[in-house]
């Protein structure tokens, strides 16, 4: 109790010391081109920033502004999200392609510029256009001013980006995720970049991927899942974390030998070198994708590992000498385990509150996540007109939010619209309904659903409460639901179907975790809070690749306050200019 009280004091320390320092601009370029990179024995074409995969880290401190200038020598246009970053009264830099701006063509720059307020721990950035984000990516790591920390402070930071390796194209992945649920795989999984030990390919040295650490030091682990599909369990064999943060939000203090991190979250770890049994010894870190049991068709299974290397243990050149100790691996939980996420998630409170839960609900929200047939008659797919699941597993098949499978706007990006009123003329809109027009229609048979683009206003200050539900049946995921532009309290989550004279008692409006992406339980729900007081439009989308590109998305319009400063300003005068149809302007082939 003493302990939480203090760190709470240090917080508030360390936010009151921010308002009052001078800020720093931190500048990047990030030159986006096509490069060969060697994995698994293989040169593959991957499109990054900087060469690097996976992309620099932007390392600022709180209060600091950033500006990042992108080259775009890559053939298809594209933009990047700065992922959890509130960009408040700032949505122009928010990166959504077709939401807040046409995508950056081939050939063409562009400045992103944002102020970064009020948040501290580690967030992300990523592309935000067709599939790209699985290989442009990389940490935004925010220091608190003056190294207050509201915990020990580290001696070092390691930053353990989860990936994975795709050697088909990305944009053609896109292509197919939109018109059905279909099951492309990456050839790999990795942690910053290598797909580690477990990963052979003919007569080449294996890919190691070696984290040296001493005896006795303090680690701060920035933990990111960037991949498209796949929550991830992480462990190192003999070693306990200590959770401090989650998604630039500190939490108290959480003590668990595995962590659960889904697409789009991040968590802060410290890890203690303490291991006395066997000092200068190596031990696995292991990453491993879950999936949901069968009858869900079932992936092929991603682990990728590192070793944790006591760096007294003498020379590099030893670790793969057949003499050297071999390497604690840790038990892993099984694949198929789902409640390991579920407590994980579940035991995350938060050390400080930015503000007291709001009690009063405006908009209640109850989102069914969810997926139909859609049968494009036009389209690359032929219609399926079977509705038999077991038959025709995913194809036709998107995903939806109430029955609405989420299409981006063709020509006009949302906000641009919104701006200049023109919301309306949008001939794929589609107001979004407060509920599913069923509680629940998910099972054997799918049911035919439709596309749009689909917008909920907001009025401005509105206190929303979204109750997000998976399916309870069938072939089905749990979903990492990601708002842009807010981050919102996680009141409680529950297997089965919400019910609210029962679950409404078990929100937690004490200090429940503030994220900005929620993993919604496989066959349950989760409900959030958060005060619409940012003016704009904004993505909300599920964080699997295969879920958002197939419409399991929407947005909201938050309308402007009764002042100027609590209006949406005018877009940046170089915003890029949209021209072609999106469709056709994403790749160029
Ligand atoms: C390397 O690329 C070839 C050709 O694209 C492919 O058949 C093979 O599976 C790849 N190897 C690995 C280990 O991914
Ligand atoms: C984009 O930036 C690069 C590097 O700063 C510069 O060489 C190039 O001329 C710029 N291109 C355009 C179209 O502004
Ligand atoms: C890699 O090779 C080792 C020894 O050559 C073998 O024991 C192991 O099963 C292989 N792993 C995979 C994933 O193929
Ligand atoms: C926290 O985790 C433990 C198991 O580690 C579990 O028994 C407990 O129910 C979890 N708490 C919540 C609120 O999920
Ligand atoms: C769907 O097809 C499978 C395989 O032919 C069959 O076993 C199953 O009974 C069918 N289900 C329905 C609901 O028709
Ligand atoms: C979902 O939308 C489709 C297409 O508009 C419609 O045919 C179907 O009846 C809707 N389903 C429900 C449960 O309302
Ligand atoms: C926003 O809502 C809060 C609580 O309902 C209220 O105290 C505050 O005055 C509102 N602010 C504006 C600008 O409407
Ligand atoms: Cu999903």
């Amino acid at each position: 109790m003493a302990a939480a009280a203090s760190m709470v004091f240090f917080l508030a320390v360390a936010l009151a010391a921010a308002s009052n320092s001078d800020a720093a601009l931190v500048e990047h370029t990030f030159v986006v081109s096509q490069v060969k990179l060697n994995r698994l024995c293989n040169d593959t074409l991957m499109t990054v920033v900087n060469g690097q995969f996976p992309g620099p880290a932007i390392e600022i401190t709180e209060g600091d502004s950033v500006a990042v200038h992108i080259v775009n020598m890559s053939p298809y246009g594209l933009t990047i999200h700065w992922h959890g970053v509130l960009v408040q009264m700032n949505c122009w830099a928010d990166g959504a392609g077709m939401i807040t701006q046409c995508p950056i063509q081939p050939n063409n720059n562009f400045t992103y510029r944002f102020d970064v307020v009020g948040q501290e721990g580690t967030l992300w950035w990523h592309a935000h256009v067709a599939s790209l984000r699985a290989s442009i990516h990389g940490a935004l790591i925010i220091r608190p001013r003056a190294s207050l920390y509201p915990f020990p402070r580290p001696d070092k930071e390691i930053p353990i980006i989860i990936g994975e390796w795709w050697e088909m194209d990305l944009v053609q992945l896109d292509r197919r995720l939109r018109n059905g649920l279909l099951f492309d795989m990456p050839s790999a999984a990795t942690i910053n970049g290598k797909p580690g030990d477990l990963y052979n390919c003919s007569g080449a040295i294996k890919e190691t991927n070696i984290l040296s650490i001493e005896h006795g030091k303090k680690y701060l682990l920035r933990i990111v899942n960037a991949v498209l599909n796949s929550e991830y369990y992480l462990k190192i064999a003999g070693h306990k974390f200590t959770v401090v943060g989650a998604d630039a939000n500190y939490v108290k203090p959480y003590t668990t030998d595995v962590i659960a991190i889904a697409p789009g979250q991040t968590v802060d770890a410290l890890l203690v070198a303490s291991d006395a049994h066997n000092p200068g010894g190596r031990y696995y870190m292991v990453a491993k994708a879950n999936q949901p049991p069968k009858p869900a068709i079932q992936i092929s299974r991603f682990i990728s590992r590192a070793t944790v290397q006591y760096n007294n243990n003498g020379p590099e050149s030893k670790q793969d000498d057949e003499e050297a100790d071999p390497v604690t691996a840790p038990e892993m939980p099984d694949e198929h385990d789902q409640i390991t996420s579920f407590y994980f998630h579940g035991n995350l409170t938060s050390l400080q509150l930015p503000h007291p839960v709001p009690v009063n609900v405006d908009e209640r929200l109850f989102f069914a996540l969810d997926s139909g047939s859609f049968c494009d008659e036009g389209g690359s797919l032929p219609c399926v007109k079977t509705t038999n699941m077991t038959i025709h597993r995913f194809r036709n098949m998107v995903g939806t939010i109430n029955n609405i499978s989420f299409q981006l706007p063709a020509t006009t990006p949302l906000l641009q619209a919104h701006y200049y009123n023109k919301v309306s003329s949008i001939d794929t809109l589609r107001d979004m309904p407060d509920r599913a027009p069923r509680m629940f229609y998910f099972s054997e048979t799918i049911e035919p659903t439709s596309k749009a683009t689909s917008v909920r206003r907001l009025p401005y200050n509105a206190t929303v409460e979204i109750v997000f539900q998976s399916p309870l049946l069938g072939d089905t995921f749990a979903n990492p639901m990601h708002l842009h532009g807010y981050n919102f309290f996680v009141l409680a989550q529950g297997f089965g179907m919400y019910r609210p004279e029962r679950d409404v008692k078990r929100y937690n409006l004490v200090d429940p975790p503030v994220r900005n992406t929620v993993q919604v339980p496989i066959f349950g729900w989760a409900a959030v809070r958060f005060v619409a007081n940012n003016p704009g439009v904004w993505f909300l989308h599920c964080h699997y690749g295969h879920h958002s590109s197939s419409g399991m998305a929407t947005t909201f319009l938050v309308e402007n306050g009764p002042t100027l400063d609590m209006s949406l300003p005018p877009p940046p005068e170089d915003l890029p200019a949209c021209s072609e149809n999106y469709n056709t302007r994403l790749a160029y082939e």
